[in-house]
């Protein structure tokens, strides 16, 4: 398995619309297995190819909290396919925009659809954290990050953040 590097904003590609996933193959299992470690090592609760430069619908998680045993997720394909009026406000960060925590609104319940690691299908509602991490990675898949919900001057301020930080970095 290899650890990937991740994109931050305002990286173009994190705009990408990702594309379907045409079948579970092993080449898909190795995306989801490097996916995954590279969410460890991050660490996140959560992953979209598009994070590492990859524009395909695949979308690794694990929720599990410190000491409890992993539970872990791959989500190929997924769609909703209905969800709640109520909303509920989380406050959420992004791999992609590090050190930024931001309160969203989402659903508070969604029906998903997804292809799993096997291919096999899956319909289930996810709530809680769960429904706020797979709302928050299906928008990576079409583009879209969490500060798109933010005020312009937030989002701005999100960006130029994550910049100086990087810029920082590559100082050493
Ligand atoms: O970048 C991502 O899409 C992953 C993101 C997932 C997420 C977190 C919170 C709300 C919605 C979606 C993260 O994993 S951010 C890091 C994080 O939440 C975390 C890191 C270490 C321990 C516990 C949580
Ligand atoms: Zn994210």
């Amino acid at each position: 398995m290899t650890i990937r590097p991740i994109l931050t904003v305002p990286n173009p590609i994190l705009r990408e619309i990702s594309k379907p996933v045409d079948a579970v193959t092993d080449e898909t299992r190795k995306l989801m297995d490097d996916m995954l470690e590279t969410m460890y090592a991050a660490p996140g609760i959560g992953l979209a190819a598009i994070q590492i430069g990859v524009p395909l619908q695949v979308i690794v998680m694990d929720l599990a909290r410190d000491g409890e045993p992993p539970q872990v997720k791959y989500f190929v394909n997924p769609e909703i396919l209905e969800d709640v009026e109520d909303e509920v406000p989380y406050d959420e960060g992004c791999l992609s925009v590090p050190d930024v925590y931001e309160t969203i609104d989402r659903p508070e319940r969604v029906k998903i659809t997804y292809l799993d690691y096997n291919g096999e299908r899956v319909t289930e509602w996810a709530e809680g954290l769960y429904a706020v991490c797979i709302q928050h990675e299906m928008d990576h898949l079409k583009g879209v990050v969490f500060i798109d919900y933010l005020s312009r001057l937030k989002r701005d301020r999100a960006v130029k953040k994550v910049v100086k930080a990087e810029k920082l970095k590559a100082a050493g």
